[in-house]
């Protein structure tokens, strides 16, 4: 499927391409997300982009996570969105109230929930680019990797200390926005129990004017029960526990456990590099090892799935998404149930389909009943989620699985929109252009 779209950029010009999308997004205090659609910094983004810039500047992916990490609250958490001064976006900090918060920082106003926790993975990322850029570079960033260590540590704690309830040992979400992936499929069958009160102040999106068509935008309803869902958190002060005992919401992360294995051993790598404290590595190497465990005690008898669980009826969710192939970002699951796995990925339900215009992995299979080619986490792919394939399968040792998942990447990305997330078939970018994280993470597979 060479043209169905019609340019495609050489590999130098979409690199300066998304260096610009970058330099353009630059407030000169943060990074936006995206220039119209979130004029904000966001968790999870900031560690891609930081990845990117990391290519151009290592001062500034410096400067973005240390931003990103001064808005930490006093128990750990980093929160999922930094408010900038422009009110584009709805919901904006008046809205979340963590003002009100008793955990909260006092210079800058954020919002009350996180998001996956990929930072370390970010750290590690700027760090190996520093160290091959050169001498100044490498100081600075191994300066940086020292002083950030207790704050991230003090994250994963976090996640530990309050978001890792019951036995399953999965890390749970209290929000979809936490996942990342907002109104993905998984969260379905939780969201019907999230029933929006009489006392859920009005609201009037401001996404749906920015993206030209609603339908790549969750819908009114999935709205309610987001907006519904911090007016829950807002009431509770915040205050982790309530909010983890007494919410609408509350789903074992499979994706996100995964994440956190990864991430737990990267850190545990660094502070044993730069001799952090012996209990606090042993926690890491713990925090890891039953992550692992808890990602492969969820995988589908027959289909090898990983899955989610909801934890307010104790029941896992079933339904497959691209959260299912957790275990081969993390790995841990027996030998025949990974091998399961990696056949399905590459299998016409997957990465093999052959209309795909890139083959990596649509965030819905296009062969399950509800996928929507257009619809944001129901069915689109994701470029920043194909990055993360093919950095775990880098680091898993499997070099041609990796090399594929990058050039595939590319081939999703290189007519040069920077789309958020892109239509499997005819290459379409999605939702908004000029995307932070997109440009970020092409910006690292070309350089
Ligand atoms: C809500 C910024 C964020 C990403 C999320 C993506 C989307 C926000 C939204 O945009 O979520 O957090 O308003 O839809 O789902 O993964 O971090 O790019």
């Amino acid at each position: 499927p060479a043209d169905r779209r019609p340019v495609r950029y050489t590999h130098p010009t979409l690199a300066a391409r998304a260096a610009r999308v970058l330099r353009d997004n630059d407030t000169g205090v943060v990074i936006t997300a995206a220039p119209r659609l979130y004029p904000h910094m966001w968790s999870w983004d900031a560690a891609f982009i930081s990845i990117g810039l990391a290519r151009l500047d290592v001062q500034r992916a410096i400067a973005e996570l240390d931003t990103l990490f001064a808005a930490q609250w006093r128990n750990g958490m980093v929160p999922h969105i930094v408010f900038t001064d422009d009110d584009a976006y709805f919901p904006g900090p008046d809205r979340w109230g963590t003002h009100e918060a008793l955990d909260g920082p006092r210079h800058v106003r954020t919002s009350g929930i996180c998001q996956p926790p990929v930072h370390a993975i970010a750290v590690r990322r700027v760090l190996d680019i520093a160290r091959r850029s050169g001498p100044n570079d490498r100081i600075d960033a191994e300066r940086f990797a020292r002083r950030i260590w207790a704050k991230l540590y003090a994250w994963h704690r976090w996640l530990v200390e309050y978001r890792t309830p019951g036995s399953s040992g999965l890390v749970a979400i209290v929000h979809g926005w936490e996942s990342g992936m907002d109104n993905s499929p998984r969260w379905d069958v939780p969201y019907d129990a999230v029933h929006p009160g009489a006392a859920l102040p009005p609201y009037v999106r401001k996404d749906v004017r920015v993206v030209g068509d609603p339908n790549e935008r969750p819908t009114d309803r999935e709205y309610d029960r987001y907006l519904w869902l911090i007016e829950e958190m807002r009431r509770a002060g915040y205050d982790q526990r309530k909010i983890v005992e007494n919410s609408s919401f509350l789903v074992g992360d499979v994706f996100i456990t995964a994440l956190f294995a990864m991430s737990c051993d990267v850190l545990l790598e660094l502070g044993q590099e730069f001799g952090q404290e012996p209990a606090q590595l042993a926690d890491l190497a713990d925090w890891a090892a039953k992550a692992r465990t808890a990602v492969a005690a969820s995988c589908h008898s027959v289909s090898g799935m990983a899955r989610d669980r909801d934890l307010r009826t104790g029941r896992w969710l079933d339904t497959q998404t691209i959260a299912g192939f957790s275990p081969l970002l993390c790995g841990g699951a027996p030998d025949d149930v990974q091998l399961r796995l990696l056949s399905l990925l590459d299998s016409d339900r997957w990465c093999g389909h052959p209309d795909l215009l890139a083959p990596v992995p649509p965030s819905v299979s296009p062969m399950r009943p509800g996928f929507n080619t257009r619809q944001y986490w129901r069915g689109p792919q994701w470029p920043v989620l194909v990055w993360l394939f093919s950095w775990a399968f880098e680091r898993r040792g499997w070099h041609e699985r990796a090399r594929r998942m990058r050039d595939g990447g590319i081939r999703l990305t290189d007519d040069g929109s920077f789309g958020e997330y892109f239509e499997p078939f005819t290459g379409e970018p999605l939702g908004s252009t000029d995307q932070s994280w997109t440009a970020a993470v092409v910006l690292d597979w070309l350089c």
